[in-house]
C-alpha cells in the first residue's frame, strides 16, 4: 500500500462504554443497570462473566488517560452512566457519580485530549426498566432530564455530545433477540414503538443539549446502520447495493428507513404509516426527532455484501461471504468497504454535515507473548484497510473528520463477557495489568506521522 496522508486536523481517537470499563458497579452511590440486573442472572452471559469490576477504570483512570496520551491520542469517546449519575433514574443526582466524571474529564483536558461524550451507551437505570424501559414514551423524558444535569454540569468542558450509541442495538438485541439487557422478545408492534421512544429520547437530547450547554458544541449521536457493500465496483452492483441499503423490511427493525427517515425528513417510511404495527406518535414528536446534528458518527464493523438482480423487484441479490472469508472471533466478515460505502450512500441520501467513525476495530485471539508484548498483526492489518477505506472517503470529497478506534482497552463485550478482546491496550483480567499491544505502537506512529503505511 502506497503512503496515505490524512489531513493535520484529523481526529484520531479511541473509544469505551462506561459498562464496558468502569466497574464500581455498586461504589459512591451508582444505582443498578439493566445491564447489571442481566449480568446476575445465571446463564446470560458467556462464563457467567459480569461487569462488577471490568476494566476497573473507575480507580485507574488516571493510569489509562496516561496510556492515551502516550498513544497520542488527539480524542476520546466516553460515555456517561445514567444510573451512576441519577440511580434511580429519576429524581435525586448522585454529586459522587458526577464527581467521577469531573475527575476523568479533568484529567483528560489537562493531558489535551478532547473529550466526546455519549449520554447512553446502553446502561439504564433498572427502576426505569422495571417501568417498561425503552416500551414506555416517559423513559425518553427521563433521558431528556438526565441529559439536562450531565450537560449543565459539564458543558464548560465538554463540546462534543453523542445523544445515543446504536439504537437499533438497543431496539433489536435488547427487545426482540433478548441478547442484550433487559433480554426480551417483544412483538413487532412494540419493537416500532421501541424504535419511536429511543428516537424521541435522542431528539430530545439534542434539544436539552443545545438548550442547557453553556459553550458552542457539536452534536450528533454515534449510531450503527445497516451497511451494505456492493460485490463488484460496477455501476450497476453499486446501484443495487444502495437500493439494498435503503430497503425497508416491515419486520425488521434493524432497517434503515426507520431510523433514518424520522431523523432526516421528519417522517417514517409510508409503509411503516400504512402498516397495522405503526407506532403511537405526534406531528410535534416528528420535529423534535428531526431536529438538525451538526455530526452523525458511524459505528460499523462489517458489511453485507449484494450484486444487482434484475430478476428481483428490489433489484438486488445478497452474496454470502465464502466460507473461509477472513472473520474477527467475534465471526464478523472483514469488509474495509464498509468504510466507504457506510459513508457514500449516507451522505449522499441525506444533508449531513460531518460524520466521524465514532467505532471501528476488530476482535481477535490476542495472547502475552514471553517478551510480555501482544504481537496483534491481524488488528493492525485491519485497522491498516480500514484507514484507507476512510482515506478514500476523505479523496472522494466526502466530509469525514475523525476516526475513533474501538477499542481503547480490552474490555466487558456485553453479553460475550470476556471472551473478546477488541483492545489496542490488552486488560489482564486478574491483575489489571494493561499492555500496549503493537496496533497501540502501530497507532501512535499513524497519529504523529498523519500517514498510513
Ligand atoms: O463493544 C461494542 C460497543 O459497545 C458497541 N459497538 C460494538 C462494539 C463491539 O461489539
Amino acid at each position: 500500500m502506497k503512503t496515505l496522508k490524512f489531513p493535520k486536523s484529523f481526529v484520531w481517537g479511541a473509544a469505551t462504554a462506561s459498562h464496558q470499563i468502569e466497574g464500581a458497579w455498586q461504589e459512591d452511590g451508582k444505582g443498578e443497570s439493566n445491564w447489571d440486573r442481566l449480568n446476575h442472572t445465571p446463564g446470560k452471559i458467556e462464563n457467567g462473566d459480569t461487569g462488577d469490576v471490568a476494566c476497573d477504570h473507575y480507580h485507574r483512570y488516571k493510569e489509562d488517560v496516561a496510556l492515551m496520551k502516550h498513544i497520542g491520542l488527539k480524542a476520546y469517546r466516553l460515555s456517561t452512566a445514567w444510573p451512576r449519575i441519577i440511580p434511580n433514574g429519576t429524581g435525586k443526582v448522585n454529586p459522587k457519580g458526577l464527581d467521577f466524571y469531573d475527575r476523568l474529564l479533568d484529567e483528560l483536558l489537562s493531558n489535551n485530549i478532547i473529550p466526546f461524550v455519549t449520554l447512553y451507551h446502553w446502561d439504564l437505570p433498572q427502576k426505569l426498566e422495571d417501568k417498561l424501559g425503552w416500551r414506555n414514551k416517559d423513559t425518553a423524558y427521563a433521558y431528556a432530564d438526565y441529559a439536562k444535569e450531565v450537560v449543565k454540569h459539564f458543558s464548560d468542558r465538554v463540546t462534543n455530545w453523542m445523544t445515543f450509541n446504536e439504537m437499533p442495538c438497543s431496539a433489536n438485541l435488547g427487545y426482540k433477540s433478548g441478547e442484550h439487557a433487559p433480554g426480551l422478545k417483544e412483538s413487532n408492534k412494540i419493537m416500532n414503538q421501541v424504535v419511536h421512544n429511543l428516537l424521541l429520547g435522542h431528539g430530545l437530547g439534542v434539544k436539552t443539549i443545545r438548550g442547557y450547554s453553556k459553550k458552542k458544541c457539536d452534536v450528533g449521536l454515534a449510531h450503527n446502520g445497516a451497511v451494505v457493500a456492493p460485490q463488484t465496483n460496477s455501476p450497476a452492483d453499486i446501484a443495487a447495493a444502495k437500493k439494498a441499503w435503503a430497503y425497508l423490511d416491515l419486520q425488521n427493525q434493524w432497517s434503515n428507513p426507520f431510523w433514518f427517515e424520522p431523523m432526516f425528513k421528519g417522517k417514517y417510511p409510508d409503509a411503516v404509516l400504512k402498516s397495522k404495527d405503526v407506532p403511537s406518535f405526534t406531528p410535534a414528536e416528528m420535529k423534535i426527532i428531526s431536529a438538525p446534528l451538526d455530526f452523525l458518527g458511524i459505528n460499523v464493523y462489517s458489511a453485507g455484501v449484494v450484486c444487482a438482480d434484475k430478476n428481483n423487484p428490489a433489484g438486488f441479490k445478497k452474496i454470502p461471504y465464502p466460507k473461509k472469508h477472513p472473520k474477527t472471533t467475534m465471526n464478523w466478515d472483514i469488509n474495509p468497504d464498509c468504510i466507504y460505502y457506510g459513508v457514500k450512500f449516507l451522505a449522499e441520501t441525506y444533508k449531513i454535515k460531518k460524520f466521524y467513525f465514532t467505532e471501528n476495530g476488530a476482535a481477535f485471539k490476542d495472547i502475552v507473548t514471553k517478551d510480555n508484548r501482544v504481537h496483534d498483526k491481524a488488528r493492525i492489518d485491519y485497522l491498516r484497510n480500514h484507514f484507507a477505506s476512510a482515506h478514500r472517503l476523505i479523496k472522494d470529497g466526502f466530509n469525514l473528520a475523525g476516526y475513533f478506534v474501538w477499542s481503547l482497552m480490552d474490555n466487558f463485550e456485553w453479553q460475550k463477557g470476556y471472551s473478546q478482546r477488541f483492545g489496542i491496550i490488552y486488560t489482564d483480567y486478574k491483575t489489571q495489568k494493561r499492555i500496549l499491544k503493537d496496533s497501540a505502537l502501530w497507532y501512535k506512529e499513524v497519529i504523529k506521522s498523519k500517514e498510513v503505511k
